[in-house]
């Protein structure tokens, strides 16, 4: 069973900025893919809900120095 995760990204300015978030997240245990897109401040996560929890994930993102959107 995969899931799908939306979360929203601030703080990031440039394409190395993406990069950095992509690579913490695709370095998370049970994440099959991540996508970042600088233009909407979004993040798209598919990954294994048996492996690694929503929270799990938007602390891999803050732990890469950026902040999820706080409403989310
Ligand atoms: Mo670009 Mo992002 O030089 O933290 S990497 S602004």
């Amino acid at each position: 069973v995969t899931g799908t995760l939306e979360l929203g990204v601030q703080g990031m300015t440039c394409a190395n900025c993406v990069g950095r978030v992509e690579r913490a997240l695709k370095k998370v245990d049970g994440v099959l893919e991540a996508t970042v897109n600088l233009a909407t401040e979004r993040a798209s996560i598919r990954y294994l809900p048996a492996s690694v929890s929503p929270g799990q994930l938007k602390a891999a993102v803050r732990a890469s120095g950026y902040e999820i959107l706080e409403s989310e």
